[in-house]
Formats: C-alpha cells, structure tokens, sequence
C-alpha cells in the first residue's frame, strides 16, 4: 500500500504564502494517523493507496488523497460482499481505492473500520440503520433561535453523538431574529434538561459568534453540521470558506418541502480543519439504548441506581428513586417523559432491527418486554 505520499508537499501560492487547492495535501492533513495507517496495512493491497471520502452522491464518490480529488464508485465485488448498506462507504470514510489512469472513476475495494459515526434510523417506518458521517471528532447540532428550537429533538441528537463517539456543540443559529431575552431564555431551557454540551449562539446576518465557532475548530480534526432544513448550515459554511460556494435559500419558517442541499460533502477549511455539510433532517430516530442514553441522561441513570428494584421500569413501582425525584421536583417531568419516549423508540427499533431477517419474527409489531422483577434486598 502507497503511503509514500504524506511526504509531499503542499503547492504553495507565492503571494499568499498558503498552500492552494487541495494538490498535494498531505494525508496527515485530511485527518490520517497511526490507527488507520495500521488498518490500511491490513485492508488494502499493495498497489492500492488511501483516500478519504468527501462526496457521496447516489452512489457515485468523490475521493481526496495527497494528489487531489477524483471521482469514484465502489467495486462490483466490495458491493457484493456489503450486507448493509451501513457498510458502504459514506462521507468521512477512509478507502482503498486504485487508480487506474485510462479508467474514468477510481475503484473503491475497502473501507477502513471508523473510529466514530454518526447514524441514525432511517426516515419513515423503516427500521434500517442510515449513515450519516464517518470518522468525525466534532457534530456541530445546528438549531435555529427562530421556530426550530426544540429541546428534545437536541437529545435526540446527543444520544446519537454518544453512540457514535462524537463530541457534541450546540449552535443555536439566527439569534438575530430573537431578543436577549429569547436567546438566554432558550440556553436555560437546555441547561435545566441537564445538558452540558457547550452551546454557541450564531447569527450568519450580523456575525456574532462566528469566531467562537472557527475557534473551536482545529486543525486535522473533522467537524459534522446537521440541524434541520434552513436553520443555516450551508450559510455558515459559506462564511467559514468566506466565499459562497455553497447553495443556500430562503426556506419557510417550518422549513417544510426545501431542502437546499442534497449531498453530503467535506470541505477542507483554509485553517487546515474539515467540515461535512449535511442536507437538512426532519426526523432523528435514534436507535442506542445502552451508551447513549446512559451518557446524556445520566442524571436519571444515577437515580435509577437507586430504586428499590434493579428492572424497577420507573412505571408506578415501589421504591421508584426517578418518580421521587419527580415528586421532589428535582427531576423535570418533561426530561424524563423524553427520556421514556427515546428508550421505548430505541428498545423498539433496535428489536425490530434484530428479528430483521430472522424467521422466527414475532407477530405483529408488539414486542413484549417481559420484565423480571427482582429485589435487592
Ligand atoms: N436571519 C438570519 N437568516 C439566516 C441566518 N443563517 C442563515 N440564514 C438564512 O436562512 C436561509 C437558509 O439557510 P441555509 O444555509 O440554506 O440553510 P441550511 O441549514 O443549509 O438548509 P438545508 O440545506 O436545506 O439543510 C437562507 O435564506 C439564509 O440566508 C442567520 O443567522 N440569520
Ligand atoms: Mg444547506
Ligand atoms: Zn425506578
């Protein structure tokens, strides 16, 4: 495998003094290290070299290595042995990939393991585990000041950054459009949910909080921005760059039926960090039960440590240490009927995922917890 590449240097512009385009960009830069290097070593053949993943688009890829971007599709055998399309290789991803001069679209043959992702179920009914990125140090979880705030969709997409191992922000976009009042109003909301992830407030119009963003954001490490449609993703990405090369438009205040951008996509920022731009979500199904939850409502985990019953279902159980905490108004009754609508979603889905395929499925949609009631005493 060509690893040969990281030595390379950068074209440097000679009035700038800054490197220019992505030609030559060493590996290092797109956020290789020692863990995937050692992968490669074992994923890819010799002939092959690493690339990371910065388009997808209907099955058809960019990839970015130290000799620029290129165009790629996954080989008909790599297609043939994915089972999931989780599997596939998706924005972020580190490939082996050959290139063959005369052919149009380099060949995907791999993809190496990810040391962190962002997923999430897919839209609709359908149980199937969607990617969003692969490999991402930081999600930036865009929410608009202006009708978009909702606090638990924010959990919804906290659980999902714990599950991927991703370090969450919280940009609360448009502030411009929202009084001092409004804006601090919102920040206590999400810090009475227990929620202590940092939170950015952003306007794209008059600039405030732009430089706490580009601040936070270092140089070899990759950033993800999700949020729902029209709350100013793509706008911010366009200010980071400082150009507008990205499409953006005026949506409706709910944002229905306008989804600006289509495709996921990494841009390498002139500050030498990598920022993926998402198309907006409207639904965050999250399938973690374990970590996730565990990790965001930790406050309610600590308390369930503490009821009478190890498999106490918080329902009307004696000794029930959550319902105390409710009672004594130390726990809002919001945050934990968030948190039982996000277990029940997730236990449900992820039971849904595992009968997939399997022949001895229960019937109907009802899946039974039976729930074993033991004492600790
Ligand atoms: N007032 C105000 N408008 C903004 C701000 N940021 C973005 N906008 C406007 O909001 C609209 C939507 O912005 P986009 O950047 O396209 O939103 P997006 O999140 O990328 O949307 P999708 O690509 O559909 O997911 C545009 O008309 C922007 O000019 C802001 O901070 N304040
Ligand atoms: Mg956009
Ligand atoms: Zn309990």
């Amino acid at each position: 495998m060509n690893l040969s590449g990281e030595k390379k240097q950068g074209i440097i512009d000679e009035q700038s003094g800054r490197k220019v385009g992505c030609i030559s960009m060493e590996l290092k830069e797109l956020g290789m290290d020692s863990w995937f290097k050692d992968h490669a070593r074992t994923s890819c053949a010799a002939e092959q070299r690493i690339a990371r993943v910065t388009v997808v688009d209907r099955g058809q890829y960019t990839v970015m290595s130290e000799h620029g971007d290129v165009p790629a599709k996954a080989t008909r055998k790599f297609m043939k042995a994915t089972t999931s399309s989780i599997d596939m290789a998706c924005v972020g991803d580190w490939v082996c990939m050959d290139n063959q001069d005369s052919e149009e679209y380099a060949s995907i043959h791999a993809v190496l393991p990810r040391k962190s992702f962002l997923r999430r179920k897919s839209a609709g009914k359908s149980t199937r585990l969607q990617m969003i990125a692969a490999n991402i140090d930081v999600i930036f979880i865009a929410q608009s000041c202006h009708y978009d705030f909702n606090v638990s969709r924010l959990e919804r997409y906290l659980v999902m950054a714990t599950e991927g191992h991703v370090a969450p922000v919280i940009i609360l976009t448009k502030t411009d459009l929202v009084s001092t009042d409004v804006l601090q109003q919102l920040i206590t909301e999400i810090r009475d949910e227990g929620i202590t992830a940092r939170v950015i407030a952003l306007s794209n119009v008059t600039g405030v909080g732009l430089n706490q963003v580009k601040e936070s954001m270092e140089c070899g490490k990759t950033y993800c921005l999700v949020g729902s449609s029209g709350v100013g993703k793509s706008t911010l990405i366009n200010q980071l760059r400082g150009d507008d090369a990205l499409k953006t438009q005026t949506v409706s205040t709910s944002g229905e039926g306008r989804h600006t951008t289509v495709r996921r996509q990494l841009f390498v920022l002139e500050q030498g960090a990598m920022l993926i731009d998402t198309p907006g979500m409207r639904e965050v199904g999250v399938l973690a039960v374990n970590d996730g939850m565990d990790d965001n409502f930790y406050d309610i985990h600590d308390l369930a440590l503490q009821c009478r019953f190890t498999n106490c279902g918080h329902g009307n159980e004696r000794g029930c240490a959550v319902l105390q905490a409710i009672k004594e108004g130390t726990l809002h009754l919001e945050r934990y009927q968030n948190y039982v609508k996000l277990k029940t979603e997730s236990e449900t889905n992820k039971n849904l995922n595992f009968y997939k395929g399997k022949k001895n499925k229960p019937s109907g949609h009802g899946i039974h917890h039976v729930r074993e009631r033991t004492s600790k005493s």
